[in-house]
């Protein structure tokens, strides 16, 4: 039995994701005391007839049953007080859903809300509170046809360069526009309003619709980051009245009457804050005994979440080594790119968190891992010791480089292929990537183990540069100061690399001084392959944060990230002021002692010919779409 005696206060953070639900408890000092869960497949695989938490349709589509999600959440509520649990505690709720799913309310859905009586359960009492039942699924790729007329109305780069990302199947703006032209013309008329997984939520602890969040609001292909509001030509785009895709004149009273109906249908979007939405519905007070000053605070998606769990500051970069490599970076730049995602922060204003998405990662790893294995006949085919046994024995960067996919990459944006390249240094100032086989140039299998760590982590440094650019890191960078200016030693290496491999692209744009000579400031790896110190070593020593590397683990990361979402709201009302979000969450952190710190050689300005053989390989060698 959790000891909730020594907590004055609780904080509960949600994580509503495709599989389950996960409730974290807190409290003030920020100590995670309990977790509960629940397994949608495991509770309500035959009432809702879904596998892995969703239904799969034809065609591509993917969508969750919402009734599931308020059946999960009274279950873990019941459960939790089964267990005795001090509801009256709770002084702030807030948590993340997974992000771009979007949620159908239906003309009765507030009355229903506010009526909400403890004698029966929430799924019976909003039966008829969705115009839509089900709720499409960030694993959805239904869209093909919607993705193609967001990008012909405005482009693909344009499109990142106003809404922080490119068109994705599973961003809500292209599910409207199918929902609303192609699916469900006649329930689009019968919305009232369209919330996202993580506003969903909110509304129903609030017992009343809530408004959007403005970083979970950047994965809908609608927002305009820069203006914070909404695009009115992707509205035009999502509500199919766009001029040149749908041949519908501006001038024409339709045009504007359903971009007017569309935004109200999604209503305004909250601003970053600490302030509460409002108090828990009584709802929830009377069949679990919350107290009826328990607050809401804003939800948010599950990946903005998960950078609220950990003492992240600008220029951090958390590198998720799962099944997919997924990196996550706090900065104040906004270099959009159609290669990768920014979002609005969820709780420090002007500041973004961009999200890098590999689909190659570890099992590209553990391709090169199983060859190796074989050509030394391990028996343990799984084991990475032969593996590590290379990694650790390399020193610095012998000039060979992969790229490897064995499945099709999303960045960049290609086939599943495989490439090896050498270095040919033909004189200091003129190097040659000389592709090459196996068995060619020296390049042999062992080499794969380097070469692949190498070329994914040289991957994600040549794409954080531009979000890291800018920063002014550089320019107090001891490491890159030396006895000379900074900013002139920063010159002399973009001119070395320059001048060795030509002008470097990145998914198009050029990279400057600025992008190519950013540093991290701390580089922090999550997941199962941050297990593998060997791998961790060789990509720390990539990276060169200018403030070490830490090894972290974080299992309930999003549900944690909103129980500190709450904590430190709650904080900043009672003080009735705003408290940054990093400095709250540092001074709980020891960072050397808790979160695992270790130490490397740094290569990071040997690895700069890597930075720029990379770039050539993609740029020459490499057949995009
Ligand atoms: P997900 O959350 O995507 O299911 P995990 O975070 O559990 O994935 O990571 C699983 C991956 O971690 C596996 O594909 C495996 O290759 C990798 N992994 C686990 N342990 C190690 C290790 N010691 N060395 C290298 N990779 C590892
Ligand atoms: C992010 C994304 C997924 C979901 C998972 O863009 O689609 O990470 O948020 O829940």
């Amino acid at each position: 039995m959790t000891d909730y005696s020594k907590s004055d206060h609780l904080f509960l953070g949600f994580d509503l994701s495709t599989q389950q639900l996960k409730i974290i408890v807190t409290n003030e000092h920020l100590d995670p005391l309990q977790t509960y869960n629940v397994e949608f497949d495991s509770q309500f695989k035959d009432k809702y007839g879904i596998h892995k938490g969703v239904i799969t349709g034809e065609e591509g589509e993917i969508v969750s049953p919402v009734a599931m999600w308020l059946d999960a959440i009274d279950y873990l509520f019941s459960q939790m007080k089964d267990d005795g649990f001090p509801f009256e505690k709770v002084a702030g709720i807030s948590g993340s859903g997974q992000q771009h799913g979007s949620v159908y309310w239906s003309h009765d859905a507030n009355n229903l809300l506010k009526q909400l009586k403890p004698d029966s359960d929430l799924s019976e009492q909003l039966n008829d509170a969705f115009s839509w039942e089900m709720s499409p699924n960030w694993q959805d790729h239904s869209t093909l046809p919607e993705a193609k007329a967001f990008h012909n109305a405005v482009g693909k780069e344009n499109l990142a360069k106003i809404t922080g990302s490119r068109a994705h199947l599973r961003f809500t703006g292209l599910q409207i526009r199918k929902f609303i032209t192609r699916s469900h013309g006649k329930e689009y008329a019968s919305t009232s309003r369209i919330s996202l997984v993580s506003s969903f939520v909110t509304s129903i602890l609030l017992g009343e619709i809530a408004e959007l969040e403005q970083s979970d609001a950047c994965g809908m292909n609608v927002y305009d980051i820069n203006k914070s509001d909404y695009c009115n030509e992707l509205l035009a785009v999502a509500a199919g009245v766009h001029t040149k895709i749908d041949g519908v004149a501006e001038d024409d009273p339709k045009y504007q009457k359903a971009i007017d109906d569309l935004k109200k249908k999604l209503g305004p979007i909250q601003p970053i804050t600490y302030k509460s939405s409002g108090s828990i519905a009584n709802y929830f007070v009377q069949k679990y005994g919350f107290s009826k000053d328990c607050n809401i605070y804003s939800f948010t998606g599950d990946n903005l979440a998960t950078i609220l769990s950990l003492p992240l500051q600008p220029n951090d970069c958390l590198i998720s080594l799962g099944t997919s490599t997924t990196v996550l970076l706090i900065t104040e730049n906004y270099q959009p790119s159609s290669q990768y995602h920014l979002f609005k922060h969820p709780t420090m204003p002007k500041h973004y968190m961009g999200m890098i998405c590999y689909s190659n990662g570890s099992l590209a790893r553990e391709k090169a891992r199983d060859e190796i294995n074989k050509k030394y006949h391990v028996d343990d085919h799984k084991s990475w010791d032969k593996f590590d046994e290379i990694l650790d024995n390399s020193s610095s960067f012998d000039g060979k480089l992969g790229i490897y996919f064995p499945i099709g990459e999303i960045v960049p944006q290609a086939p599943a292929q495989t490439i090896r390249a050498v270095l040919n240094k033909k004189s200091d100032d003129d190097y040659e990537v000389v592709k090459c086989e196996l068995g060619e140039n020296g390049f042999d299998i062992d080499d794969d183990a380097l070469a692949i760590v190498e070329s994914q982590t040289l991957s994600c440094r040549l794409r954080a540069g531009p979000m890291l650019s800018r920063s002014g890191y550089h320019k107090d960078d001891s490491k890159v100061k030396g006895n000379s200016d900074a900013s002139s030693k920063a010159d002399e290496l973009y001119q070395q690399v320059t001048k060795r491999f030509g002008k470097l692209y990145t998914d198009g744009k050029e990279q400057n001084v600025d992008t190519l000579t950013a540093r991290p400031n701390k580089c922090y790896y999550a997941g199962g392959a941050s297990n593998n110190l060997s791998i961790i070593h060789k990509m720390g020593q990539i990276f060169g944060p200018v403030n070490g590397n830490y090894k972290v683990e974080i299992p309930n990361a999003c549900a944690l990230g909103g129980a500190y979402k709450a904590s430190w709201s709650y904080e900043c009302e009672q003080k009735n002021e705003f408290i940054g979000y990093d400095e709250y969450i540092k001074k709980l952190f020891d960072t050397d002692t808790e979160l695992g710190g270790f130490k490397v050689d740094d290569k990071w300005l040997e690895y700069f010919d890597g930075v720029g053989m990379l770039a050539k390989m993609e740029e020459e060698l490499l057949k995009t779409e």
